[in-house]
């Protein structure tokens, strides 16, 4: 192994919360592990220097007029933000205080891969009551962040990193604020999953009704119900049950940033949710983009983006002209916001806008786009629509097909790798690429909406050889029976053969989305190109990219990071019921060759 670090487990007790425990002397309450009563601490503390404690505990969360379990981290929901510095050394002694295995995943971090903390991958889940270390390297700078790699994620076990360069940064600002955006939602994971697969869409309650007020015509609504799908059925998980949190605040908490007019500002914005793409906005800023995914681009200036789960972006803004401005993260299927408030004194109130009308999902997310990406969606309503052969009973298994030739799985169009069977409901018919789309709902405002197309890296990246080859990997799913996986098969970590690069290789992978949904992809333990017409030397760097649904997105990869890392949607329920696979890089000493 390039990077041997030693893989301490147990018997590594130099955890201050862990001594405590085993000496039953007093100590704060979430270090005793409760799983009621205590009430998590809203908020990130700060940790910084070479040697941390993280602890982790079950709690309430309290929000709005919701409550119900969580999970902390050091007592905080966000847990604690780890503030580093580039090219320092960092061991963190993880303390499982809670009542089931954990784990840490640095997301976005260039780690050797025992220290990747994927249970069931790259390490054991950290048993209730054990500690383990971790020790690696701190390799790069930007903003990121770190959460579990099990169903303790979405409880609330997660937290912001940053890391400061160690050269000077190349850009210059006057304040920060982090702004971490969550899901959080009463219900337990494992009750969600459940009602995710017995019922269809039980978390939409903007279900299209022959008396709503959509603007769809009686042949659209038709063509929708054949399909039995809904043009609303957009998010798995709503506002119906979701709470949205900037830093742990609801909405009703009013949390307030500080500003002195005249100053620069960087906001540090990570989407740490669960299931929850955001559309951000300052309404009456422009936004100027600086970094995504924790890297360095040329800057862009914007006035709204969307954020995929688990992405990141640093924005400067400069508010000038009002004593207060409303950070507005609305939910992309708009069941919801968090919300901040930019104040220049305190209890300086702006004007937070409402949210928008949900949008309604079109062709080109059915993979029907035959211009261009981008907003060529458009209506139906030019469609002739016959009676569909699907429409009788089985639904999903039968083939979704609408006279006038147009087949909604037409599995001829797949390559051969790609499993047909249950769990396969659409197959997308003309797959362009869609980088140049700014995300479902945005691509008819009336204001600057950033794309992938516009970002491009602020240093040139370091191999520039071609791709020596193309996979291609088919995002694949059945909405209905809730099964999600790559190539039409479901991970299942006994029997499946991972995908395979050799150390150093040059790959370009083509991504291609046969589902309805965005789905956030993210490779653990590397960086990405995203192929986005920038130049070769300047495609800008990723570690999660977004595919939209029905279209495709590709990334060049070195893959020269040896070892097994997770590759999966990051919507967690996606990749709890499949979406999940390994990427295996070899040889492990990362010698040349196969
Ligand atoms: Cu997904």
């Amino acid at each position: 192994m390039r990077d041997s670090l030693p893989l301490s487990r147990r018997g590594v007790i130099a955890g201050s919360a862990f001594a405590a425990l085993t000496s039953g002397l007093a100590m704060p309450a979430w270090a005793r592990g409760i799983h009621e009563g205590t009430l998590a601490r809203k908020g990130s503390d700060v940790l910084s220097g070479e040697h941390l404690t993280m602890t982790v505990a079950e709690a309430r969360f309290r929000t709005g007029g919701r409550v119900g379990p969580a999970v902390t981290v050091n007592g905080t929901v966000p847990g604690p933000l780890l503030r580093l510095k580039e090219g320092q050394d960092l061991t963190v002694d993880l303390v499982n205080n809670s009542s089931e295995g954990t784990s840490i995943h640095w997301h976005g971090l260039l780690v050797p891969f025992l220290m990747d903390g994927v249970p069931g991958i790259t390490m054991p889940a950290v048993l209730p009551g054990e500690t383990f270390r971790y020790r690696f390297p701190i390799r790069q700078a930007g903003t990121y962040w770190w959460h579990a790699h099990t169903l303790q994620e979405p409880m609330g076990h997660y937290g912001p990193i940053v890391i400061d360069p160690a050269e000077p940064d190349p850009v210059a600002y006057d304040r920060e604020y982090v702004l971490m955006l969550t899901d959080w939602s009463p219900m337990h994971p494992h009750e969600i999953i459940k009602k995710l697969k017995v019922a269809d869409a039980p978390f939409n309650f903007n279900k299209t009704t022959w008396t709503d007020d959509y603007p769809l015509s009686r042949k659209e609504r038709l063509m929708w119900a054949r399909m039995r799908m809904m043009p609303t059925d957009i998010s798995d998980v709503t506002g119906s049950l979701y709470s949205y949190l900037v830093n742990g605040h609801g909405p009703d908490d009013g949390l307030e940033l500080g500003f002195a007019t005249g100053e620069k500002i960087r906001l540090r914005i990570i989407n740490g949710a669960a299931m929850t793409f955001f559309n951000v906005r300052i309404p009456g800023l422009p936004m100027t983009v600086i970094a995504a995914d924790g890297q360095n681009v040329h800057p862009v200036e914007t006035d709204e983006f969307q954020i995929g789960v688990a992405e990141t972006y640093d924005v400067i803004i400069e508010p000038d002209g009002a004593d207060a401005f409303a950070f507005v993260a609305e939910a992309m299927d708009r069941s919801g916001m968090a919300v901040a408030t930019l104040v220049s004194r305190p209890g300086a109130k702006a004007e937070v806008p409402a949210l928008r009308e949900t949008p309604l999902l079109t062709m080109a997310d059915m993979g029907m786009n035959h211009g261009s990406g981008g907003s060529a969606g458009g209506s139906m309503a030019g469609m002739d629509h016959g009676p569909a052969p699907g429409s009788g009973q089985g639904g999903a298994a039968q083939p979704m097909t609408m006279s006038g030739g147009m087949n909604m799985r037409d599995t001829s169009l797949l390559p051969p790798n790609v499993k047909v069977g249950p769990g396969l409901d659409m197959v997308a018919m003309n797959p362009v690429d869609r980088t140049d789309y700014p995300g479902l709902g945005l691509d008819n405002v009336d204001h600057r909406v950033l794309t992938y197309r516009q970002l491009v890296a602020a240093k040139p990246n370091t191999d520039a050889r071609s791709p020596t080859r193309l996979k291609e990997i088919h995002l694949t799913g059945d909405m209905e029976r809730y099964m999600w996986s790559f190539d039409g098969k479901k991970f299942s970590a006994v029997s499946d053969d991972p995908i395979r690069f050799a150390y150093n290789e040059r790959v370009r992978v083509k991504l291609v989305n046969d589902t309805m949904m965005a789905h956030p992809i993210h490779l653990h333990g590397h960086f990405v190109e995203l192929v986005n017409g920038a130049s070769v030397g300047r495609q800008p760097l990723k570690h999660t990219v977004v595919v939209q649904p029905g279209g495709s997105a590709t990334f060049d990869l070195t893959a020269n990071e040896p070892g097994d890392w997770a590759f999966h949607c990051h919507l967690i329920y996606h990749m709890h019921t499949g979406m999940f696979q390994v990427v295996t890089v070899r040889p492990l000493d990362g010698g040349e060759g196969r």
